[in-house]
C-alpha cells in the first residue's frame, strides 16, 4: 500500500492524497460508505460505483462472521468475490460492534466473549481470532481489535482500557505478520488510537500507535456522545503526532460539518452510517442544507431532490414523490434517499479535495459548514 500526499492546504492542516491498494486507488480525503453485512444498505454495487462514485466501502467483522459466516466467504474467494465489489474494502475489527450490538459481553485480557444478536449463541473475539477472521474476509484494510470506551468515562477506566488496547494491538501485529493473505493480495493493518477525551492518554496512545510503523492509522473512541469541540481538540492533538506520510482514518464520523472540520485538522478517511441510516428515516443532506422530507412542507414540492448536486436520483425524483415513498415505507424510498445522501457525501469530500489543491479550503469550509447544516 502506498500513500502520497499531493497537496497541503495553505490555511489549515488539510491534505489531499492518493492511496493505492491491491483493488485500486483512493483519492483522499475520502468518505467510505458503510456496508455492514457486505451490502451498503439499499444501494447496489453498480449504483455505488457509477452514481455515488464510492471508491472504498466498509464491512464489519462482527456481522460477516455471524452471517453468512467465514466458510461461505472463503468458499466465495473473499468478500470482493462474494458481493461483486471489486474496489477496495476496509473491515472494522468487531471491537466496536460487539460493544454496541451484542447483549451480554465480557471483556477480559484474552478478548471479548459475547452473545450473537441474531441467535444468542456464545462467541469469543480475541486479537488473534479477529486477525484470522479478517484474513478470511479478505479486506484490503483491516482494523486492529480495540476497546472503544463509552463517553463520559472515568480516567482510570480509560487508562486501563487503553493499556489493554495497546497490548491487544501487539498481539494483532504478531498474528498478522506471522500469517499470509489467503487470496494473493496484501492486507494492511491500521492500529487505532484510543484514550477517551483525556489529552495525556490520547498523546500516549498516538505516540504508541505511530511507533508501530503501519501503513495507516486510525482514531477511535470519538463521536460517542462528547461535544464536537472536544472531538476536534482530540483529533488535532492526535493528528499532530501521527506520521504525516500515512493516511489517518477517523472512525464513525460524522455529519457533513464534522467531516469538513476534521479534514481541516489533518484527517484523510471517514466512515459513518449517518447518510444511509438517516436516509431511511427521510433525512436528506443536500447542497442547500438539510431536508426532513417527511415534513408536510414537501408534500407538493415537485422540484428535484437536489438539482445542484447532479446525479441520477437527485435530479430525476422530486421531493414530493420521495416524501410519499418514505411515508408509505416503500423500498424505493430507502433506495433513492440512500443513494442521494451517499452521492452528497462523496461530492462533499471530492469538493473538499479540490479546494485543498487550490489552497482555498479554509474559506470554502466556513461557508459550507454554515450552508450544509441549516435546516430547510
Ligand atoms: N473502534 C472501532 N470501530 C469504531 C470505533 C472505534 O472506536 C468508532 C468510534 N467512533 C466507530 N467505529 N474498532
Amino acid at each position: 500500500m502506498k500513500f502520497d500526499v499531493l497537496a497541503h492546504d495553505s490555511g489549515t492542516k488539510a491534505r489531499a492524497g492518493h492511496l493505492t491498494t491491491a483493488h485500486g486507488a483512493i483519492e483522499t480525503p475520502i468518505f467510505m460508505p458503510v456496508g455492514t453485512a457486505g451490502t451498503v444498505k439499499a444501494v447496489g454495487q453498480r449504483e455505488l460505483k457509477q452514481d455515488v462514485q464510492a471508491q472504498i466501502i466498509l464491512g464489519n467483522t462482527y456481522h460477516l462472521y455471524l452471517r453468512p459466516g467465514l466458510d461461505v466467504l472463503q468458499a466465495a474467494g473473499g468478500l470482493h468475490k462474494f458481493n461483486g465489489w471489486d474496489r477496495p474494502i476496509l473491515t472494522d475489527s468487531g471491537g466496536y460492534q460487539v460493544f454496541s450490538l451484542s447483549g451480554t459481553r465480557k471483556i477480559k485480557e484474552e478478548g471479548v466473549t459475547f452473545r450473537s444478536h441474531i441467535d444468542g449463541s456464545k462467541h469469543l473475539f480475541s486479537p488473534e481470532g479477529v486477525m484470522d477472521i479478517q484474513r478470511r474476509i479478505g479486506a484490503d484494510i483491516i482494523m486492529a481489535f480495540d476497546e472503544c470506551t463509552p463517553w463520559p468515562c472515568e480516567y482510570d477506566y480509560a487508562r486501563r482500557s487503553l493499556d489493554m488496547t495497546h497490548r491487544w494491538l501487539k498481539r494483532c501485529i504478531q498474528r498478522l505478520d506471522s500469517t499470509e493473505p489467503l487470496y494473493g493480495y496484501e492486507q494492511n493493518l491500521f492500529p487505532i488510537v484510543q484514550g477517551s477525551t483525556f489529552k495525556d492518554l490520547r498523546k500516549q496512545s498516538a505516540e504508541f500507535i505511530a511507533e508501530q510503523g503501519r501503513a495507516g492509522n486510525a482514531i477511535g473512541g470519538l463521536s460517542v456522545g462528547e461535544p464536537a469541540e472536544l472531538m476536534y481538540e482530540m483529533t488535532e492533538l492526535v493528528c499532530d503526532i501521527l506520521p504525516k506520510d500515512k493516511p489517518r482514518y477517523l472512525m464513525g464520523v460524522g455529519t457533513p460539518a464534522n467531516i469538513l472540520e476534521n479534514i481541516a485538522l489533518g484527517v484523510d478517511m471517514f466512515d459513518c452510517v449517518m447518510p444511509t441510516r438517516n436516509a431511511r428515516n427521510g433525512m436528506l443532506f443536500t447542497t442547500q442544507g438539510i431536508i426532513n422530507v417527511g415534513s408536510k412542507k414537501w408534500a407538493d414540492d415537485f422540484s428535484p431532490i437536489d438539482e445542484a448536486l447532479g446525479g441520477h436520483v437527485s435530479t430525476f425524483y422530486s421531493k414530493a414523490y420521495l416524501r410519499h415513498l418514505i411515508h408509505s415505507k416503500e423500498i424505493l424510498g430507502a433506495q433513492i434517499a440512500s443513494q442521494h445522501n451517499l452521492t452528497f457525501y462523496l461530492w462533499l469530500v471530492k469538493e473538499a479535495r479540490k479546494q485543498i489543491v487550490a489552497g482555498t479550503f479554509a474559506a470554502w469550509k466556513a461557508v459550507m459548514v454554515e450552508k450544509l447544516m441549516r435546516r430547510l
